[in-house]
């Protein structure tokens, strides 16, 4: 069954929900009602990684996220924290972390994966090609599944040198970074292609810019027009086609439309159809 992972962002900027749960407190009952509407996981991040994004000091970020990931843990939540840090990762998983989710695939920070791979945590590796200031810089491709499907595997290849075995990544397209508008739609075509490296895969479509451009492309409007309702609907829809091509996770803002989605897309599939392809937790 598709695991849903509830988005708890504790920065100021980030371009969705950004400023409301910068205070520790709120963040961690934020964090509280996405679990009771259903996350099987949260994942806690201190910088933003929106397009234009500058980079946070990896002190203001551990400040940040390490006292919301202790209060979380202790609550027996499943804590991943979203961090190209090597030092983050580490305070996050002394502090009751268990998945290190790294959007660069430890390429941003190159002591993150040999740091990790002592302290057992699972690790998404995020296919990505540079940093946020000016990931569109680096949009070129041939053909986007097989790119995203090679750069990715050598990721893996650098997890397992680092001494993180394949059984403990988990694999994640990056949708919106370094990728524009369609480019996004045909990484996403290639799930299942990414599935079949053979680790689990974790899809992020939530209120993302590829989806507002699809949703206003055909009226002719701005994508910034686009409201958060309308976003979560599109971003139901993408995690329950993400689930059927057998993803092993979605990782959402609005976690009680996707336990919805996913809840009414199962009934129609029958429970056997959902396992996943690959290990689940
Ligand atoms: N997207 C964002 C941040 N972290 N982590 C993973 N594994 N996959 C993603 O697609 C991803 C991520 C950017 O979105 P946000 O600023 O709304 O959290």
């Amino acid at each position: 069954m598709t695991l849903v992972m509830g988005i708890v962002n504790v920065t100021p900027d980030s371009f969705s929900d950004g400023g409301r749960y910068l205070d520790a407190g709120a963040a961690v009952s934020h964090g509280l009602s996405l679990r009771a509407q259903g996350a099987d996981i949260l994942d806690v991040g201190g910088e933003s990684t929106r397009p234009g994004a500058e980079r946070v000091e990896p002190a203001v970020e551990r400040d940040r996220v390490v006292p919301v990931v202790r209060a979380l843990a202790e609550a027996g939540v499943v804590v991943s924290i979203d961090t190209m840090n090597a030092t983050t990762a580490l305070a996050a998983v002394e502090a009751g972390a268990r998945i290190v989710n790294d959007v660069s695939g430890g390429l941003a920070d190159p002591e993150l994966l040999a740091a990790v791979a002592p302290t057992g945590a699972d690790v998404v590796l995020g296919h990505w090609r540079g940093p946020s200031a000016d990931m569109y810089a680096q949009a070129e491709y041939g053909d986007v599944v097989a790119e995203v499907l090679g750069e990715l595997a050598r990721r893996i290849e650098a997890a397992a040198a680092a001494g993180i075995a394949p059984s403990r990544v988990i694999l994640d397209p990056g949708i919106g970074f370094g990728k524009r508008g369609d480019q996004n739609w045909a990484a996403l075509r290639g799930t299942t292609r990414l599935a079949g490296l053979g680790s689990r895969v974790l899809i992020g479509t939530s209120r993302k810019r590829f989806l507002a451009e699809t949703l206003t492309a055909e009226a002719g409007a701005e994508y910034t027009d686009v409201g958060e309702d309308r976003l979560d609907l599109g971003t139901a829809v993408t995690s329950v086609l993400a689930a059927h091509a057998g993803a092993w996770g979605v990782r959402v803002h609005d976690v009680a439309a996707t336990v919805d989605a996913l809840r009414v897309a199962r009934a129609w599939e029958g429970e056997s159809r959902w396992a996943s392809p690959t290990r689940s937790r």
